[in-house]
């Protein structure tokens, strides 16, 4: 284990600082009564320097009621958290936030994203939801390296191997479970990281760093998530490191067109998260994140998950759309239809 996650981190995602020692955070917000009883809405303001530049601000909605400490998925999203809900109650990204957003920013409209999350759903199934903007701990843009966190901790000058913004969103959401660890509200060890498409990828490595993490949901990942990169279907390493050439280290992109040298695929990703439960979900029509490669990192990662006890994947032929299977401690289901992460998604990862 030691030695492959010293290759993703050398080769692939780059290295991420420590933690920092003394973070601190404020609740800002509580509502008692959000979604007319249901939940307790808070937000925490989660400090990821000491400056107290750059922080994060996470939305909590925690079901009332439970009587104990209640079981939580932890997920990004993309556009804010004002996106995700109508509710008048979230705030808007504040003048630290949008600074570090850098400039241009035009902030989206209150519930744009809201059918990504089911919030009521969730939270009567028991679980908790707490999420935070991407942009919070690094822009998701290209030439925005002077506004994230990511240039605090290198120094202002990034090596071959310094952390991608993947690994600084992952190492937010590490940063995000420190936070859920004292408060009372959550039970810190059953919490899920989750993530949809470029935040799949970085839930696979969150939950791959952070053994606290008691389980690890990946939504349409694709490449450089489960998808196996050695299958150059769909999206590639040579595609991904243009679009997004942020998203990894520098070093990644020595296997640009060059997939067949990588010293690792994607299974060992999810090798690294065993013996704990992962899910892999994909869409049949969303070919470009390969949802046969997501699968087959399923298959080849089970011989690890049978090192410790349990059972996982053994067939390797695709199966067909609407098909959804937990075995032993790993689950997979693929919906039909597009790139997106939607009710019938939420329902299974439940
Ligand atoms: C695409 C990218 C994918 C995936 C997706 C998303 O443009 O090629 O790797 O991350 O964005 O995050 O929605």
């Amino acid at each position: 284990r030691a030695e492959l996650m010293e290759l993703f981190r050398e080769r692939m995602y780059g290295r991420e600082p420590s933690a920092p020692k003394d973070i601190s955070f404020e609740v800002t917000k509580v509502v008692p009564d959000a979604f007319g009883g249901l939940s307790t809405m808070k937000e925490v303001r989660i400090m990821l320097d000491p400056s107290g530049e750059h922080y994060l601000v996470m939305l909590m909605f925690v079901p009332n009621g439970a009587g104990k400490p209640v079981p939580a998925f932890l997920g990004i999203n993309f556009k804010g958290n004002h996106t995700t809900t109508d509710l008048e109650e979230v705030s808007l990204p504040d003048e630290v936030q949008l600074r570090n957003y850098g400039p241009g920013y035009q902030v989206p409209e209150r519930g744009l994203n809201a059918r990504r999350w089911p919030y009521e759903y969730i939270l009567e199934h028991g679980y908790a939801v707490c999420t935070f903007c991407v942009h919070d701990p690094e822009p998701d843009l290209k030439g925005h390296y002077d506004y994230g966190i990511r240039k605090v901790y290198d120094g202002g000058s990034p090596r071959p191997d310094s952390w991608g913004s993947v690994s600084a969103w992952a190492w937010s959401l590490c940063r995000a479970l420190d936070y859920l660890c004292k408060d009372p509200s959550v039970d810190a060890r059953r919490v899920a990281v989750i993530g949809h498409s470029r935040l799949g990828k970085t839930a696979l490595w969150a939950g791959a760093m952070d053994r606290r993490f008691a389980m690890v949901v990946a939504n349409d990942s694709g490449c450089s998530g489960a998808a196996l990169s050695r299958r150059v279907y769909g999206e590639n390493l040579g595609i991904i490191n243009t679009s997004f050439p942020y998203w990894f280290c520098s070093n990644y992109k020595e296997y640009n067109d060059a997939e067949a040298s990588l010293p690792f695929d994607q299974h060992e990703l999810i090798a690294m998260i065993a013996p704990r439960p992962v899910y892999v979900a994909s869409a049949s029509e969303d070919l470009w994140a390969d949802p046969y490669g997501e699968y087959l990192s399923l298959v080849y990662a089970t011989p690890v998950y049978r090192l410790f006890g349990y059972d996982g994947f053994s067939d390797t032929s695709m199966p067909a759309a609407g098909d959804s299977k937990v075995i032993g401690r790993m689950g997979h289901h693929i919906r039909e239809g597009q790139h997106d992460c939607i009710l019938y998604d939420r329902e299974r990862f439940i």
